[in-house]
């Protein structure tokens, strides 16, 4: 007797080189129809990896999907499928579904927010398909419902940004004024957001003379942080920090901070807190725009891919896997050092 998903597995594996339509009708005699993107021709001899990734939201999330693609090819022996919930946890539990229905090998998430998971990963655990979960992390009941985790210490991040922010003024001669910090939160719920936030917050409770004036929702993106920011400059401009917990929602600060008149970054009058470390936002550094930004690596594709090796050569891969990262200011930077990270 043959598991669904085998006999799923088997009508895929043997579909190698029809359309991926044609194979979603085959599947539909396994339960629910469903189409799935695939990225390579199917076989039956490739590993097949499918990754549910949050969305397109920023230049991090753009590198962190073209680090998988590179990743997973066919040369390099893997059919790969890839599905951008476009921010919604809802498509991901529904791609989830749908990968475990087509019998993949390996599911990659990248979890948009940390809790709401617990049914669709017992679910792919009881057809017995490995979850290695990327970037943000969840928060499950079970932790043996994923194989492993890869990602960034988000806390650590935001506690590097408050560790430059106190030698920063001090150097300034500005560690005892009042510091008023607007505060530019990313996608609520996410372990990105959750860390820098936790960092920054605790920052706060250790100096009387910091203060988060306002906490507002720049989703990691320009236009809503723009918008935001935009709105908080109509009511004051007696601002000295913005933070902001990536660099897409700090150059959206920025154009808000530009046309209210205000100067900001290296030359200016508020300071300007970013991560993720991204080209652009690398590059707004080097121009002395960005005080500060911390990195956040995307590069996941080779990470997760050593992790899938482990796993076909039987072994069993550390849980946590916490990338290294450091942070840049204007004066670590050159063109050379930017153009040669790869992001
Ligand atoms: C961080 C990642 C965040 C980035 C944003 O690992 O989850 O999501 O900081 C991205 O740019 O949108």
């Amino acid at each position: 007797m043959i598991s669904l998903r085998n006999a799923c597995k088997n009508i895929i594996r043997s579909a190698s080189g029809l359309t991926v339509l044609s194979v979603a009708a085959l599947l539909a005699g396994c339960g629910n129809q469903t189409t799935v993107q695939t990225e390579t021709e199917a076989s039956d001899d490739l590993i097949s990896v499918a990754f549910s990734e949050v969305g397109a939201e920023s230049d991090w999330r753009v590198a962190n999907s073209e680090s998988m693609r590179s990743t997973f090819t066919t040369e390099n022996g893997y059919e790969f499928y890839f599905e951008d919930a476009k921010g919604k946890q809802e498509n991901q539990i529904t791609t989830l579904r749908n990968y475990i229905l087509q019998g993949v090998d390996y599911i990659v998430l990248a979890p948009v927010i940390e809790t709401g998971w617990d049914e669709v990963l017992e679910e792919a655990a009881e057809a017995e398909i490995p979850v290695i979960v990327v970037d943000r992390m969840v928060d499950v009941e079970d932790e043996t419902l994923y194989t492993a985790w890869v990602g960034s210490d988000f806390k650590k991040e935001g506690e590097m940004a408050v560790g430059w922010l106190e030698n920063y003024l001090e150097e300034q001669g500005n560690a005892e004024g009042d510091i008023k910090i607007l505060h530019v939160i990313g996608t609520q719920g996410s372990s990105a957001q959750l860390g820098r936030t936790a960092g920054l917050e605790e920052g706060v409770a250790d100096h009387e003379n910091w203060e988060i004036i306002a906490q507002v929702q720049g989703e990691f993106t320009q236009a809503k942080a723009y918008e935001e920011v935009s709105e908080i400059l109509e009511q004051t401009k007696d601002i000295d920090v913005i933070y902001c917990e990536n660099d897409d929602s700090a150059f959206g600060a920025i154009q808000a901070l530009e046309e209210a008149g205000l100067t900001y970054g290296m030359d200016g009058d508020v300071i300007i807190i970013s991560f993720d470390a991204t080209e652009a936002g690398l590059t707004a550094c080097l121009e002395g725009k960005i005080n500060l930004d911390v990195e956040c690596n995307p590069m996941h594709g080779p990470r997760v891919e050593a992790i899938i090796k482990q796993l076909e050569a039987g072994e069993t891969p550390e849980k946590n896997h916490y990338v290294e990262e450091s942070y840049f200011t204007p004066d670590m930077l050159t063109e050379e050092l930017i153009e040669s990270r790869g992001y």
